[in-house]
């Protein structure tokens, strides 16, 4: 159904930040800035067609570039965490901002989504190509990597993103988005998902350390508050144990999804609300995912002036599995000077 654009606001340097919106046939709209290529809303229906925005956001630019929970961000280099903020790659040890404990995560200070990127779109079409030139060094990072996100909607309800990244140098890639989703009536002004349902395709998560580093096992999670092997309400594993017999208080864990990772895009995870008949579907060609219920939420003034409060979204975020790169048996997360990176993560809406 094509794009629209508007302008948005003015960035921290005084650029014109531009919002551009896809519209498919079934009325579904998502939204986009250029300033960080930040997904601000995602307007679907409920079962009696009601549509509402389900996206968390926040009210203004500024905001989105102060921001340290990555609404609706893109996050790289290499999302999640690195522990001791450095890594080794052919013999060189690599230090990055270390901004979460003795940890990296999500790349340190510098955000892509606090980047200015250039776009490409035709109007008629139902998809936008957000890109940049990541230099060598930034963010600690080796080699010069340049990389796109493109974002389609199409006529199937689905918002298909896809990373592609090409670097001079070996250097190390995880992508994700950051989006929380609340299904709930009202959608992102919905006060929490404790009642929403949540299904991963996943008998395994890797268990972390009293930093969120993961130890480098796999745990079975049947019977645990992580298992949502078949659908299960959020409310009903917090407060539950772990495979450690440790109470949930909140998710935050990665998932390790079924599969030897050759087959492609395949589903990783639902979310549903029974109240107003919402479903959203994650699929995804990455190894993992994290769950995170935005546990100590507590901001003011967000987009159309909502406060979040704790457990206001959920986050469904693909990925390779955290500090892959510092640890023996974890999928790779290398990317050799010269080849080419993709990978596709899908968010499908329905209602039933
Ligand atoms: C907390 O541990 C969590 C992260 O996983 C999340 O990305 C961030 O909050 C927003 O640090």
């Amino acid at each position: 159904m094509g794009i629209t654009k508007s302008i948005y606001g003015v960035n921290k340097d005084g650029a014109e930040v531009t919002k551009y919106t896809l519209k498919n046939k079934n009325g579904i709209e998502v939204s986009f800035i250029d300033s960080g290529a930040v997904i601000t809303n995602i307007i679907v229906p409920d079962r009696d067609g009601v549509f509402e925005d389900i996206a968390l956001g926040y009210n203004s630019i500024a905001q989105y570039e102060a921001s340290v929970t990555y609404f609706g961000a893109p996050i790289g280099r290499y999302a999640n965490r690195i522990s001791g903020a450095k890594f080794v790659l052919n013999g060189k040890e690599y230090k990055l901002d270390q901004n979460d404990s003795t940890n990296c995560l999500h790349s340190g200070n510098l955000q892509y989504s606090c980047c200015m990127y250039n776009t490409e779109y035709n109007e008629d079409e139902d998809k936008i190509i957000f890109s940049r030139h990541s230099p060598d060094g930034e963010q600690g990072f080796p080699g010069n990597f340049d990389y796109s996100i493109t974002y389609t909607l199409d006529n199937d309800n689905r918002l298909i993103i896809e990373y592609k990244a090409i670097c001079d140098k070996d250097t190390i890639v995880n992508f994700t988005n950051h989006s929380y989703f609340n299904l709930g009536k009202g959608g992102h002004k919905c006060p929490d998902v404790l009642g929403q349902e949540v299904q991963i395709e996943a008998d395994y998560y890797t268990p972390v350390n009293d930093i969120l580093v993961p130890t480098g096992e796999l745990k079975e999670l049947a019977g645990t508050a992580l298992d949502f092997r078949e659908f299960k309400k959020l409310k009903d594993g917090i407060g539950k144990a772990d495979a450690y017999g440790n109470i949930v208080t909140g998710y935050d864990y990665n998932f390790a999804l079924r599969g030897d990772g050759k087959e492609g895009v395949k589903r990783a995870a639902q979310l549903r609300d029974s109240s107003t008949g919402r479903i959203m579907e994650m699929y995804t060609d990455l190894p993992g995912m994290q769950l995170f219920t935005a546990n100590d939420m507590d901001i003011d003034n967000c987009k159309d002036g909502v406060h979040y409060g704790n457990f206001c979204g959920a986050c469904f975020e693909s990925q390779n599995f955290p500090n892959a790169i510092n640890t023996e048996g974890f999928p790779d997360a290398v990317l050799k000077a010269g080849e080419q990176f993709k990978s596709t993560t899908i968010f499908c809406f329905k209602t039933f």
